[in-house]
């Protein structure tokens, strides 16, 4: 299965409290209006203290091939082959078919690959910690939100002396011999040397929610691209070839998808009662994927059923969309983190462990409402996404092979 159990639990966590302090459960629909009216910083500050944000790493969704999968190798067979810590190795070599130039490749052939003592002499001076969710450009729920913690790519990159030629980088992990089992993916040498301001680098990653990556996270060691949909994130990492081609060779091309895509913005519900008593206030939540746009709403949509909606707007932008609420960053992180704390020195968070602005992009966001004032009857609830452009979920990119974004739908009945 991909979707994630423990992402529902953490999210019921999250927002469990929230409705609490609204005086959902069993109080008059006058108390919750003015609990409502009166929502303030603190029952915003309680509903954060309750969330379990990140997914601890071995309730992650899965997306992997190999057969057998590296991690399932026996022990021996994993040492030897370099897939545990003590002797893993990375070989950062020139393409053969282009001509790149490079004075101090490292490879296991010269005798000199990286190591992962080299790995972590560089993570001495160059570690980074940042927020990254997980998500398949062809599943519709994210896989997990971790805190990664790794090397930017470009320090080893730099350590092996790039002269010129040099336009893209191919890499690829353990495929047990097999180029049938090679997962390759690719990256323009721009985007590794460089991040537009506000963004996290290209990284070795070694680290998930302050642990050592388990082998079934792709460790000891995996690529990991903050912006981009999974599979430019190649697990059990061994080879990164530097070329002078220009062209992708992605793995993830074959099968249609969009290799060029970052992440979309889009919301999903978790929350989604499929029936409720008439006067009852109805809670609704949900999370939000932070893509390249950013968020500025979530928005939520009650249609009764028999009110059919003209064909010439798939994406009901003419429909009476009404705001949720996007809920605060935790101040509980969960995932397993020591007394659910963040570490120090995490990417755009502040001295105290608060974040610099919040949605954060290409991460998560918890979201909550209410749905209050419904007659009896059926109805189709629907909610979205509006990201910082001002644009509304699925635009501006509704194409299903650069990452689903399709607007979700459940089924509500009210009863007298
Ligand atoms: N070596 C390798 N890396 C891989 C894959 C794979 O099959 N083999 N799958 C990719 C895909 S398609 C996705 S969506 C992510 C999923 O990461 P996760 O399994 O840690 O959630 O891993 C990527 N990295
Ligand atoms: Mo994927």
């Amino acid at each position: 299965m991909f979707l994630s159990g423990e992402l529902h639990r953490q999210h019921l966590e999250v927002t469990r409290r929230y409705f609490l302090q609204l005086g959902v459960a069993g109080v008059s629909a006058l108390k919750v209006q003015s609990a409502w009216a009166e929502l303030d910083q603190t029952i915003l500050d309680e509903a954060a203290a309750d969330m379990g944000y990140f997914t601890p790493q071995a309730e992650f969704g899965t997306v992997e091939r190999g057969d057998p999968l590296p991690y399932t190798l026996p022990l021996t067979k994993r040492l030897e082959v370099g897939l545990e810590r003590k002797t893993w190795t990375l070989d950062v070599v020139p393409d053969p078919n282009s001509n790149p130039e490079m004075e101090h490749p490292m490879s296991r052939e010269k005798g000199n690959p990286l190591t992962f003592d080299g790995l972590m002499k560089l993570a001495e001076k160059h570690a980074v910690r940042f927020l990254k969710i997980m998500t398949c450009n062809n599943i519709s729920t994210p896989l997990g939100m971790g805190l990664w913690e790794g090397v930017p790519l470009r320090n080893v990159i730099w350590a092996t002396r790039p002269k010129a030629n040099i336009r893209r980088l191919f890499y690829f992990g353990h495929h047990n011999n097999d180029p049938k089992q090679m997962f390759r993916s690719s990256l323009p040498i721009g985007r590794v040397l460089e991040d537009p301001p506000g963004d996290n680098p290209v990284m070795l990653c070694y680290k998930l929610n302050g642990q050592w990556l388990s082998g079934k996270r792709g460790g000891p060691v995996r690529m990991l691209v903050p912006d981009a949909y999974g599979f430019k994130s190649v697990k059990w990492l061994k080879t990164v070839i530097l070329t002078n081609d220009f062209r992708a060779n992605d793995t993830y091309a074959d099968a249609n998808n969009d290799i060029d895509s970052w992440m979309k913005t889009m919301s999903r519900f978790h929350l989604r009662p499929d029936k409720a008593k008439v006067g009852e206030p109805i809670p609704v939540t949900g999370w939000a994927q932070v893509g390249v746009g950013g968020l500025s709403k979530v928005q939520i949509w009650v249609n009764p059923k028999d009110n059919p909606w003209p064909e010439d707007d798939p994406y009901f932008t003419k429909a009476p969309w009404r705001d949720a609420t996007i809920l605060p960053p935790p101040t509980s992180w969960g995932g397993d983190l020591p007394g659910g704390r963040l570490p120090a020195n995490v990417r755009f968070f502040d001295r105290n462990g608060r974040p610099e602005r919040w949605p954060m992009r290409y991460t998560l966001a918890h979201w909550a409402t209410l749905l209050k004032d419904l007659k009896p009857g059926a109805y189709d609830v629907r909610c979205r996404t509006i990201d910082e452009n001002g644009i509304a979920q699925p635009m501006p990119r509704p194409f299903r092979k650069s990452g689903r974004n399709t607007i979700q739908r459940f089924s509500l009945a009210v009863e007298a």
